[in-house]
């Protein structure tokens, strides 16, 4: 398995990257900044997950704008392509570059406790953005990010306003397989459909890609076939990227399969607004504004709220095409 692949030669890969600015599977990228209007500059290393997503093309786009020259910062950037010793190896480099502070946007919710370690130890605050980990709290400042958890609960309670007790099949295309927003979502959605007619067929990560979508959606309908009759994807791509795999198979999405997502993206929400997708549950991906914010206090030693959720909403299809013209990612 590439996970195997040993964190030396990545960490030297990724210490190149930083050094040389190019962009690869393991892309880093530096912004330059050399003068800020007043103040000194804060240089940020942030270690984004990948491009997954179109929700994490709108964060990335978010983080950059946020962390500009203008705004008084040098960018430090690194797109780990969702591999977790990549982006560990990301971090080791910050660090070695002696940057002011570090934001992670963790792609798995382990691993972390001896590079926070070290990062604490050079002084180096941490904050976090978009996912959860699981190390102990002192080895971060803050967390800015969306509640999967409701996320997830959200999703289930529209699939038992929708089917009740009626016996329905379901199946499920799960995040990447260790990240907090796929942990959570599982968690908050299957407590909702707890005691309902759902009949959980398969559930398998789709990596939270649409190519992972599609690839899985195949394989549960070439096993299940018509039987399924709902599909529930834990981001707008995997849905997406199923409704290919459906429409192929000579199916109609949204209607022979009800589809119920999260994020609500302008791709998603336009499948929604044609009724190739039922319902779509809100994960926000502009956090860069607060997450700047948060970082300039925590380095002017102010106190700041340790776990900061953001709000999300949710949308049927009248409410999507409602939405559309003025939605920004
Ligand atoms: O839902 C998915 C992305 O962590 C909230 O990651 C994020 C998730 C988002 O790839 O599209």
């Amino acid at each position: 398995m590439k996970k195997k692949f040993v964190t030396g030669v990545l960490m030297a890969g990724a210490m190149a990257l930083v050094l040389s600015g190019c962009s690869s599977t393991s892309s880093t990228t530096t912004a330059g900044a050399t003068t800020a209007a007043a103040g000194k500059v804060i240089t940020v290393g942030f270690a984004q997950t990948g491009s997954e997503s179109g929700w994490r093309a709108a964060n990335t786009e978010s983080m950059k704008t946020a962390f500009s020259e203008a705004n008084g910062f040098k960018l430090v950037f690194n797109a780990a392509d969702n591999k977790p010793e990549a982006q560990i190896a990301a971090v080791h480099s910050f660090i070695n570059q002696k940057v002011d502070a570090i934001v992670i946007a963790a792609v798995v919710t382990t691993g972390w406790d001896d590079v926070l370690k070290e990062a604490q130890a050079a002084k180096i605050p941490v904050i976090l953005e978009d996912r959860t980990i699981d190390a102990d709290p002192s080895l971060y400042a803050a967390w800015f990010g969306d509640d999967f958890n409701k996320e997830g609960k959200t999703a289930g309670e529209w699939v038992v306003k929708t089917f009740g007790s009626t016996p329905t099949n379901m199946v499920v295309l799960e995040g990447t397989t260790g990240s907090s927003a796929a942990t959570d979502r599982t968690t908050g959605f299957n407590a909702a459909i707890k005691g309902s007619g759902i009949v959980q067929l398969a559930s398998q990560t789709g990596d939270f890609t649409r190519a992972g979508g599609k690839t899985v959606m195949e394989g549960f309908l070439q096993k299940y076939g018509k039987t399924i009759q709902l599909l529930f994807a834990q981001n707008d791509d995997m849905g997406l990227g199923a409704i290919d795999a459906i429409e192929a198979a000579g199916l109609k999405p949204g209607v022979d399969i009800k589809i119920v997502t999260i994020d609500a993206t302008k791709d998603g929400m336009t499948a929604l607004s044609v009724g190739k997708i039922n319902y779509i549950v809100e994960c926000q991906p502009l956090l860069g504004d607060q997450v700047a914010k948060t970082v300039k206090d925590v380095l002017a030693g102010k106190t700041v709220e340790k776990m900061q959720y953001g709000v999300d909403g949710a949308f049927d299809q009248a409410q999507a095409l409602a939405a559309l013209p003025t939605r920004k990612y």
